[in-house]
C-alpha cells in the first residue's frame, strides 16, 4: 500500500468502526461514550500544546486559556469527589497508580492488592506477570485473601495476613483497593484504621466505579479512610481516556511532583478539557445516571440468571456496581463466547474468574465473561432493554443460533438508541463520524 492508499484506508477504517458501533451493543465494562462537548474538546487545539507543570507555574508560554480550564477541572474534581486536593494531569489510570507508587513507596517495598482473577488490575500486578507495580516500580505484590461467596476482600484474613507479613519483615507500605472486576464495595472502612496503625498508605483504584462514586451510589473511599483515590476518566465517568488523582491535602505536593516531572511531560491538554466537561456533566447528571447504571446492571444480571446463566454474586444480588460476571463454562469458554457474541454485534470481554488460575485456565480461555452497562445506560437504555439484551446473549451462547441473524436483530434494536443522554448537549449522534476533512465553515 502506498502512502495515499494507507491514508485513505485509515480514514475508511475509522468510519467503518463508527458504522459498526452504531449498530452494536457495547458492553465493555471499562468503556463509555463521551458527550458531543467532550468530543469537541478532544479535537480542539489544546491537544497540540504543552503546559508542563501546574497552572500558573508552567514551563511553556501560550497557556493562559489552558490554565483556566485546568483550574476549573481540578476544582470540579474536588467538588465531585469531596476531596481536598485533585490533580487531573495523569494521562491514564495506570499512570495515576504509578504516580502513587512513586510518591509513597520505594522499589523493594511490599504492596497488598487483589489478584487479577479476584478483580485486580494489571497496574497492581507482580513483576513476573509484567504488572506495572512490580515491573516498573519494583514493588513486591502480595494478594488479599478473597471470598468468592462474597465476591470481595476477606477482612479478617487480610488483618491476619498483614500481621504475618510484618512478622516476616515484609511489612506492606501500600494497601491498594479497587480494580477491574469490581462488583461490590471493598472493605475500606473495615481495614483503614488497621492499615494506618501498621503504617500503610491506602490508595483506592476507582478506575471502574468513579462515575458511581461521583453520583453518590457506591462507597466513598476518601470518607472511609483511603488516603487517595486514583481513577480513569472514561469508564463510569464518561470523559476522554485519562486519569485523575484525588487525595487529602497533606499528600498534594508529593503527588504533584510524582505526576510532573515524575511520570508525565505533556499531560494531554485536550483530555484535561474533556475531563473538565465530563466532571461538569457529572455534577449535573451524575446521580441520575449512577442510579440507572446500577438498576440496569442488577436487572440484566437477574434476567441472565433466569435464562439459565451462572451469574456470580447471587447471594448479594449479583452486583452493586456497573458490571457483572458470568461463569459461562457450562456453554464453552469465555474467549470463544466473546468471539461469537462479537459476530452478533454484542461487544463484551472474556474474564478470568476466582479459581481459574488454580484450575489451569488461561486468560485467553477463562471461565467467565464480564458485562458492563455504563455505555448502554448513557444511550438511554433502561430495565426493559436489559431483558432484550439478555435474550440476545442467550440466543448466541445457550441456543447457539447463527450470530449473523442475531446481528440483524441487534441492528434493528439499536435504531431507537442513537443519542447520548445525561449531557448538556447531544447535537451529534452517539457514534456519528465527525468528518473534519470535509467540514466547511458556515458562510
Ligand atoms: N483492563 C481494563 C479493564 O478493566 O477493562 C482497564 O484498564
Amino acid at each position: 500500500m502506498n502512502a495515499l492508499e494507507s491514508y485513505n484506508k485509515i480514514l475508511h477504517l475509522m468510519k467503518e468502526h463508527h458504522t459498526w458501533f452504531d449498530k452494536s451493543i457495547p458492553l465493555i465494562a471499562s468503556e463509555n461514550i463521551p458527550s458531543t462537548a467532550v468530543r469537541e474538546a478532544i479535537i480542539s487545539d489544546f491537544g497540540n500544546r504543552y503546559a508542563e507543570g501546574w497552572p500558573g507555574e508552567r514551563v511553556y508560554a501560550g497557556c493562559k486559556y489552558i490554565d483556566q480550564v485546568e483550574i476549573i477541572c481540578n476544582d470540579l474534581a474536588k467538588v465531585v469527589f469531596g476531596a481536598e486536593f485533585a490533580d487531573c494531569r495523569a494521562t491514564s489510570g495506570v499512570v495515576a497508580n504509578l504516580a502513587i507508587y512513586a510518591a509513597f513507596s520505594k522499589p523493594g517495598d511490599y504492596m497488598l492488592a487483589s489478584s487479577i482473577p479476584s478483580g485486580g488490575h494489571i497496574s497492581h500486578g507482580k513483576k513476573e506477570h509484567s504488572g506495572t507495580a512490580g515491573l516498573v516500580h519494583g514493588l513486591s505484590i502480595e494478594h488479599y485473601p478473597f471470598s468468592k461467596e462474597e465476591m470481595t476482600i476477606d477482612v479478617d484474613a487480610t488483618k491476619k495476613k498483614i500481621e504475618e507479613m510484618c512478622k516476616d519483615n515484609k511489612a506492606p507500605s501500600i494497601g491498594m483497593f479497587g480494580g477491574s472486576l469490581f462488583l461490590f464495595p471493598h472493605p475500606v472502612k473495615e481495614l483503614a484504621d488497621f492499615m494506618h496503625d501498621h503504617n500503610m498508605y491506602i490508595n483506592y483504584d476507582g478506575a471502574h466505579v468513579a462515575g458511581l462514586i461521583a453520583g453518590g451510589q457506591f462507597q466513598d473511599p476518601l470518607k472511609e479512610g483511603a488516603d487517595s483515590m486514583t481513577m480513569s476518566s472514561h469508564k463510569t465517568l464518561w470523559g476522554p481516556q485519562g486519569g485523575i488523582i484525588v487525595s487529602l491535602q497533606k499528600y498534594a505536593e508529593s503527588i504533584k511532583k510524582a505526576v510532573f516531572p515524575g511520570i508525565t511531560s505533556s499531560h494531554h491538554l485536550h483530555h484535561v478539557a474533556g475531563k473538565a466537561i465530563a466532571l461538569a456533566e457529572s455534577l449535573e447528571f451524575g446521580k441520575d445516571y449512577a442510579i440507572q447504571v446500577i438498576k440496569n446492571a442488577k436487572a440484566i444480571a437477574g434476567d441472565l440468571a433466569n435464562l439459565g446463566f451462572d451469574v456470580l454474586g447471587e447471594r448479594k444480588g449479583y452486583t452493586a456496581s456497573h458490571q457483572l460476571a458470568v461463569d459461562v463454562s457450562k456453554f464453552g469458554d469465555g474467549g470463544t463466547i466473546e468471539r461469537d457474541l462479537e459476530k452478533a454485534n454484542i461487544i463484551l470481554n472474556r474474564q478470568l474468574l476466582p479459581g481459574d488460575i488454580k484450575a489451569g485456565r488461561h486468560y485467553m480461555h477463562p471461565s467467565g465473561i464480564r458485562i458492563g452497562v455504563p455505555e448502554i445506560t448513557r444511550l438511554g437504555m433502561k430495565e426493559g432493554e436489559m431483558e432484550e439484551i439478555a435474550n440476545f446473549i442467550k440466543r448466541v451462547v445457550i441456543d447457539k443460533q447463527d450470530p449473523i441473524l442475531i446481528a440483524n436483530d441487534v441492528t434493528e434494536f439499536r435504531k431507537q438508541f442513537q443519542k447520548i443522554h445525561y449531557a448538556f448537549d447531544n447535537a451529534v449522534d452517539a457514534y456519528e463520524y465527525i468528518d473534519v476533512i470535509h467540514h466547511r465553515k458556515a458562510s
